[in-house]
Formats: C-alpha cells, structure tokens, sequence
C-alpha cells in the first residue's frame, strides 16, 4: 500500500500535479491543509481516495479542521498542526495525538518536512510543495508506505525547485 503526504500547496497546485503523475498507482492522497480552495481540483487530479482538513488559511471551506482514521493497523490523526505551537517544536501535538491513541499524526503548517518518531508516537510533516522554507528550500512531499508484515515507512521525497 502507497500513500502520498502532501501539505501547504497554497492554490499552487503545479508540483502537486507533477508529484501524482508521476507517483504511479498509488491508494490514498492525504493533505494537511492550506488548500486555499483548491480541494475539488485536487480531488479530482488525484485519482485516488483523499483525506484532507483545513489549515489556518483555508477560512470558507468546508474542510473538517482534524480527522482521525486507520490504515492498516496504525491510528492516524490529522491536522494542519497550528492549534499546537508546532513552530515551536512537536511536543504538544505528539501529546495530543497520544492522548487520542493516535500512532501516527500528520501535519504540516511549518513548511518542513519531518519524521519524528517520538514516544509511542510517529509525528510526521511532507513540508510543503509550493513554499517550502527548510534550509535548500527544496520542495518536499512524503511517500508513506505499508509492507507485508504490515508495518509503515515514510521517505521524505525533494523534488527540483518550483517554476
Ligand atoms: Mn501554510
């Protein structure tokens, strides 16, 4: 099972579009906010079930703010991130998902990518695919996947800068 992260694409929805072609088949797209309005575009180049919330930008959507869901055997809880300080770190919102029972929570809202496997929990954020603001500034989305035995991978994956 393949899933692609995705986070920040900010109505820039090039990389995007590029990053889903060429990923072949894959089983699910997950998004973690600041659409910016483009969440029926991106539904539809997605070709694949889409779990997707809001972001601190994404003031008239109808986006839910959090979700929480399984794949496989891991709890997953999603949410852009901001409700939690993460730009001052990820212990508030590891703790959250703790006490949510989560295994794995995804964001984004900073614009880095990461894999934080913390106490109990796996914090991860794909940075963003249209501003990315990591040292290089690399735009970067994460390729999460699920093998026999039924455990899970993340590789954050760069892609060249932006047009
Ligand atoms: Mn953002």
């Amino acid at each position: 099972m393949k899933i692609l992260i995705v986070s920040d694409t900010h109505r820039q929805n090039g990389n995007l579009s590029k990053v889903i072609s060429s990923a072949g088949e894959i089983d699910m797209l997950i998004h973690c906010g600041d659409v910016e309005g483009s969440e029926d575009y991106i539904r539809e180049i997605a070709g694949c079930p889409v779990k997707m919330v809001a972001g601190n930008n994404d003031f008239f959507s109808s986006l839910e703010k959090e979700l929480e869901f399984n794949i496989g055997k891991y709890h997953i809880f999603l949410t852009h991130g901001h409700y939690y300080y993460v730009s001052l770190g990820p212990e508030q919102l590891a703790a959250e998902a703790r006490a949510r029972g989560a295994d794995i929570v995804m964001y984004g809202h900073t614009h880095r990518p990461s894999v934080d496997y913390m106490d109990e929990v796996i914090v991860v954020n794909p940075g963003s695919l249209s501003y990315p603001r990591q040292d290089g500034r690399q735009p970067s989305y994460i390729v999460m996947e699920i093998d026999r035995e039924g455990t899970v991978h993340f590789t954050v994956n760069y892609i060249g800068r932006k047009n």
